[in-house]
């Protein structure tokens, strides 16, 4: 009797185990490691624990001979059944999502846009309306200087133009918000692989502005343009960011390198690179911490990260990312970073829940730089390539 008992305590305890085994490896998710992962690494989700839901296939319902379904062989051939492969998402291609996206930008277009228009049509152009036009602008985060230009312009066509149609009107608002936004600047985000090496992407800014999202997202906007790409997840400061920014790489299939918790950022961006480089990947995109409790501690790590990674190559592309919800914030913030490592790019995260859309110009008009992109937002495909005609026309309604 013992033995019998002992005998099924010990089937139990196989068949459980076997079904452990089964659910383990479907849940793995993390495409395979690179041929040369180093230990220094931390490798793809650890394989199922002891007792990981090693209980549930004993609570299955169990099928008996009667119940199971004889294949079909009147038909086709029977297809074996696989075990399901990760799934790799698709994402949406790139081209014309701003476009797309554009009822996102409504407050702004309502505040900044709509406002304008209204206020351009009163038939008397007083020194009160300038004003309230100057104001308009200055509120939407256009930024003094280009504020001034821009009604000092509209000022001068308006005397040209006499009576003014609703047409006329809109074409001259267009017009000079395109040339104050420079419709000529390079917004190409380099990530041009070359002979020897990947593009390399670092992606910079304060926390909570969006830095790993737009990663995330990039990267799903580089995969959906054919291209491949390795994610170096050099915010080390919580384990939570690395695992993150590797969520976001498994959904298109993209390897994250990791670090351990608290360790070097500026070592995991190295490996990141290293990686990419021998993994023959196109880009390597890197996010990285914003803690800016001190510019001193800012600076040293970021100008560290930026030096070690140029022992391989250098940087591509160093995109800003802020926020356009915290307004003359982010243009403080743009300046610290500008001190401390040199911008290609901004992207500009949020625009959806602002009405400060001009914060677009002032930034650019702060650093010099162009903004390369826009979140629109928290969706994966929520990140636009920035078109200066396509962002004016979303303001100023068709
Ligand atoms: N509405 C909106 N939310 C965004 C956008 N980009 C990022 N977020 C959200 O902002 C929060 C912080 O993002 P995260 O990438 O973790 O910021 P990080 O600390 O800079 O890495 C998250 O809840 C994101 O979903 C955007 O374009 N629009
Ligand atoms: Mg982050």
């Amino acid at each position: 009797m013992e033995i019998v008992i002992l005998l099924v305590v010990i089937a139990v305890v196989v068949i459980g185990a076997l079904g452990g085994l089964v659910v383990g490896s479907r849940r793995r998710k993390q495409p395979p490691p690179p041929p040369s992962a180093t230990p220094d690494i931390t490798a793809p989700p650890a394989e199922p624990h002891v007792g990981d839901e090693a209980e549930t296939p004993r609570e299955e319902p169990r099928r008996t001979i009667e119940e199971v379904d004889l294949p079909d062989t009147s038909g086709a051939v029977a297809v074996e059944e696989r075990p399901a492969a990760p799934e790799i998402e698709i994402p949406e291609p790139t081209a014309g999502r701003l476009v797309r996206l554009r009822a996102r930008l409504s407050r702004s277009q309502n505040a900044l846009g709509k406002g304008l228009l209204t206020l351009l049509s009163r038939e008397h152009l007083d020194e009160d309306t300038w004003e309230e036009i100057e104001e308009t602008l200055l509120t939407a985060d256009v930024g003094v200087q280009p504020t001034q230009e821009l009604v000092e312009r509209l000022r001068e066509h308006v005397k040209v133009l006499g009576t003014r149609t609703p047409e006329e009107l809109r074409g001259l608002l267009r017009a000079e918000l395109l040339t104050l936004i420079g419709p000529d600047m390079d917004r190409t985000v380099k990530t041009e692989p070359e002979a020897s090496k990947p593009g390399i992407v670092m992606v910079v800014g304060v926390n909570g502005t969006g830095k790993t999202t737009t990663t995330g997202k990039l990267a799903r906007v580089l995969v959906a343009d054919g291209r491949t790409v390795v994610l170096g997840a050099a915010d080390t400061f919580r384990a939570a960011a690395a695992d993150q920014l590797q969520t976001w790489g498994e959904r298109v299939g993209a390897y994250t390198v990791r670090g351990p918790e608290a360790g070097d950022p500026a070592s995991v961006a190295f490996d990141a690179v290293k990686e990419g480089k021998e993994m023959g990947s196109d880009v390597v995109l890197i996010d990285t911490a914003g803690r800016l409790h001190t510019k001193t501690g800012l600076m040293d790590e970021l100008g560290k990260v930026k030096r070690v990674v140029e022992k391989h190559a250098p940087l591509d592309e160093i995109l800003l990312v802020l926020d356009a919800t915290t307004g003359q914030n982010g243009l403080v913030q743009a300046r610290v970073f500008a001190e401390v490592v040199d911008i290609t790019g901004i992207v500009l995260t949020k625009l959806d829940g602002t009405a400060k859309g001009g914060i677009v110009i002032a930034v650019q008009r702060e650093l010099g730089v162009p903004v390369k992109l826009v979140g629109l937002g928290e969706g994966p495909d929520d990140l636009a390539p920035f078109e200066p005609e396509a962002f004016v026309d979303a303001l100023i309604g068709d």
